[in-house]
């Protein structure tokens, strides 16, 4: 039966009812992540990604108050032209139902609708986690959390490198939420490869995270995987250049007083003027590239759903 608050588009229900690869895309990157018009074509090209690899998009928003599963070029338009779109995550969900409104949500949110409609993959730019100076904030990402609710495999660039990665990574494990290397043996640092954080499962191909992914959801069926994949070489800036520019705009932030929700979509608006848009097009590469590495992953597990091993 079909949850009474989703509106899952035709085509993704479709390609769900025959177990076809579907990849969940956020939309707070839309909203939050990026200024029109940038925003838009982002958001375009994500979903074409997709398709030329072979999978279905599914571009996840709330719009008066229906949890929408799969967006058109109308909706698209409304969330990356409304600046004051509201950042929806889990625990704002029952409210914009309630009172049929708008929201752009963020990965938790995200997660948690395409776990309701039943989808499996969603690939984004890099995931929220624990904030730097998180010790006498608080601010820790709902990302996480959710990542160990809902039973989706999450592709990400690491975590954003304004965060503490070392202590996303140790309440990932806390969480039990496994976070498996695409290739790679650290934790990427989003604009770079590289943050001299390993982790300690690496997988080489899309089939061995298929496999990883339906042995994690045979041991149970609660809760996602974290699938870590670097900006690719050509596109990465050297952490010694965004470093001082994140330390700058993280002081700015504690100085103009901006707390919870917003905190995340100043720093990124503010790296992006201070790096002279580099940031951006880091962003735009890294979250392409996990479109392209979701769709493969979701057609991997879409294989051997209906071959099983
Ligand atoms: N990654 C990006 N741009 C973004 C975000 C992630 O490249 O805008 C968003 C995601 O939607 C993520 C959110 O879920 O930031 C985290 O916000 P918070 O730290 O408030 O949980
Ligand atoms: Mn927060």
């Amino acid at each position: 039966m079909i949850h009474p608050d989703l509106d899952i588009a035709p085509e993704i229900a479709e390609a769900l009812e025959q177990r076809r690869a579907v990849v969940a895309l956020e939309s707070t990157i839309i909203a939050h992540g990026m200024p029109f018009p940038g925003n838009l074509v982002t958001a375009r090209a994500l979903e074409r990604m997709i398709r030329t690899e072979g999978a279905v998009p599914a571009t996840i928003a709330v719009l008066g108050g229906r949890l929408k599963v799969g967006l058109d070029d109308a909706m698209l338009e409304r969330l990356a032209q409304s600046p004051d779109m509201p950042k929806a995550s889990v625990r704002d969900l029952p409210v914009l139902i309630a009172q049929r409104r708008d929201g752009a949500t963020t990965v938790a949110a995200t997660l948690r609708i395409a776990a309701l409609a039943g989808i499996r993959v969603f690939a984004t730019g890099g995931i929220g986690g624990v904030h730097r100076g998180a010790e006498l904030t608080g601010d820790i990402s709902a990302d996480l959390t959710e990542l160990a609710r809902s039973p989706v495999a999450v592709v990400s660039a690491g975590a954003k490198a304004i965060l503490d990665l070392p202590r996303t990574l140790e309440m990932l494990e806390t969480l039990s939420v496994p976070v498996i290397g695409y290739r790679c043996d650290e934790f990427p640092a989003f604009y770079s490869r590289n943050s001299g954080v390993p982790i300690p499962m690496r997988a080489e191909s899309v089939e061995e995270i298929a496999a990883i992914l339906a042995a994690r959801w045979r041991l149970s069926d609660e809760g996602g995987v974290l699938i870590a994949n670097a900006i690719p070489e050509a596109e990465e800036i050297p952490a010694a250049r965004t470093e001082e520019h994140i330390a700058a705009a993280l002081q700015e932030a504690r100085t103009r007083g901006i707390v919870g929700k917003d905190v995340t979509p100043f720093l990124l608006a503010r790296l992006r003027d201070l790096t002279g848009g580099d940031s951006q097009r880091a962003n735009v590469a890294l979250a392409l590239n996990n479109a392209q590495v979701g769709a493969m992953v979701a057609i991997a597990l879409s294989v051997s759903i209906k071959r099983p091993i």
